[in-house]
């Protein structure tokens, strides 16, 4: 039987550190009416006047909103794979998840990637409860090492990691964390840059001709070297983009904006093609009240002949809102070419632009420069797509190692495959997508596995 729960339920579970008693928190009142109300708002307009034949094959429906509590009983708190454990948003330890944070990000920057990885898995590990008391139960797990557990017991014992509070206190660690929040500015560069001599983000503006604020629109013949995306000279612009509007793309974004941005270019895209329909991926999803961007998965609602409707669309788009002033640069874009057989640098074949949103001068809101990711995805794929840019980034590592690992099968935005025979797999909802792979699905609040 399943208890269709409200997200309440959740939030006390995790407050009190254990799954409550789902009785009183059951969603009582006329389902089909209140879930098509909560249903993702992402959605295009036209997606909301489907006609009752189209609801009846509804492959495209998600409802999501709702938690069945039954389900979550069913996920495992100590799997060493995230992608089987629920992982709220806030959890009851956050600071010490802040903690052992900054010492991971210290050792992404520099470019320790075993190190930083044992650092987000303990990160991921520690949605319940840890005290000086059950910290025994924590030592049962053979993947967290003996450092971390050292480090978590003084966490305990003193409200602080000495390391973290060191490296936070590192003028090296400021210059390189610094460096890394400007798009475009990877570990790797950071480094360079730093070599270079460079401290600070004034020196970089310098050091790279930037003025605040100021960026020369070239953005279109990006669009044309759509191709070379990925070469040197555009990522090369990409840092300057991102250098002239840091200001701007520092500040978070809040739901209802990410929700009004969506709404307008969904609009924007019915003039190119009907029958469009989006869900707001990332962060949002996953019930963050504040985004540093807006991922948006598209497709279209007509699961035969969606595919050759989508296609070429992204850039169509793309092109339409910067006619419209919507769309000021173009960081990247992608996925224009049949297949990437290395698939080296990209996660994943889809159709995709990395853009710069803002505003128009006649809406009456100050223009705030905003990264807005948008993701094409034909009717088969759009629920892994989704699932693949819902995130958090350790979930995504875990669901793909998941797949690898324990299913013999391959993971990632743009399909899931199994590994012998090859064979495709076109998942019809977000749920399918968790059947296919054995998961047990686990609602998108509980899919922030990292800090
Ligand atoms: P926020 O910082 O934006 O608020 O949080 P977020 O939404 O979780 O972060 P994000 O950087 O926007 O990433 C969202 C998810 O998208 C993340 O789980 C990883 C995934 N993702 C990228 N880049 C790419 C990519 O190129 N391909 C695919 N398939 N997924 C990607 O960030
Ligand atoms: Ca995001
Ligand atoms: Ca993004």
């Amino acid at each position: 039987m399943k208890a269709i729960v409200t997200p309440q339920w959740l939030q006390d579970s995790v407050k009190s550190g254990r799954l409550l008693p789902y009785g009183s928190y059951v969603a009582i009142r006329d389902l089909e009416d209140e879930t098509s109300r909560n249903q993702d708002t992402s959605s295009g307009s036209s997606f909301y006047s489907r006609s009752g034949a189209e609801r009846e094959s509804s492959w495209q429906t998600e409802q999501d909103e709702l938690i069945d509590a039954t389900e979550v009983e069913l996920l495992l708190h100590n799997a060493k794979y995230s992608c089987l454990r629920p992982s709220p948003l806030v959890c009851p330890n956050q600071s010490l998840v802040k903690e052992i944070d900054i010492i991971r990000r210290g050792r992404n920057i520099e470019g320790e990637e075993r190190s930083m990885l044992s650092y987000s898995r303990a990160i991921s590990l520690t949605p319940h409860v840890i005290t000086e008391h059950n910290i025994q139960d924590l030592r049962k797990l053979p993947f967290l090492g003996e450092k971390i557990l050292s480090m978590i017991e003084e966490f305990l014992k003193t409200g602080r990691i000495t390391e973290a509070q060191k490296m936070l206190a590192d003028p090296r660690f400021q210059s390189l964390s610094a460096f890394t929040t400007i798009h475009g500015i990877g570990p790797h560069t950071a480094r360079r840059l730093y070599d270079l001599g460079l401290r600070t983000l004034e020196e970089l503006e310098r050091y790279y001709e930037v003025k605040p604020g100021v960026s020369d629109e070239e953005t279109m013949s990006l669009l044309d070297a759509a191709a070379s995306a990925n070469t040197e000279a555009a990522v090369e612009q990409s840092i300057n983009i991102g250098l002239a509007l840091r200001h701007d793309l520092s500040q978070t974004i809040p739901r209802e904006e990410v929700e009004e941005i969506n709404r307008t270019i969904m609009r924007e895209l019915s003039h190119i093609q009907k029958g469009c329909k989006s869900v707001i991926a990332g962060g949002y999803r996953r019930g963050k009240p504040q985004s540093n961007d807006v991922d948006i998965v598209i497709t279209h609602t007509d699961w035969n002949l969606g595919s050759q409707k989508v296609k070429g669309l992204c850039k169509k788009l793309v092109q339409r809102l910067h006619e419209q002033g919507f769309v000021t640069h173009v960081m990247h874009l992608s996925g224009f070419h049949k297949h990437n057989a290395l698939r080296t640098h990209h996660w994943d074949s889809l159709e995709k632009a990395l853009t710069v949103f803002v505003w128009r001068h006649d809406s009456s809101r100050r223009r705030v420069h905003r990264r807005v990711d948008l993701i094409f995805a034909a009717p088969e794929v759009f629920w892994t797509a989704v699932v693949g840019w819902t995130g958090s980034t350790m979930f995504e590592r875990d669901l793909r190692l998941w797949a690898k690992q324990q299913k013999g099968m391959k993971f990632d935005s743009s399909g899931i495959s199994r590994r012998h025979d090859s064979k495709l797999y076109h998942p019809r909802t977000e749920r399918d997508v968790f059947k296919v792979l054995g998961l047990v699905y686990i609602h998108p609040t509980l899919r922030n596995a990292d800090a």
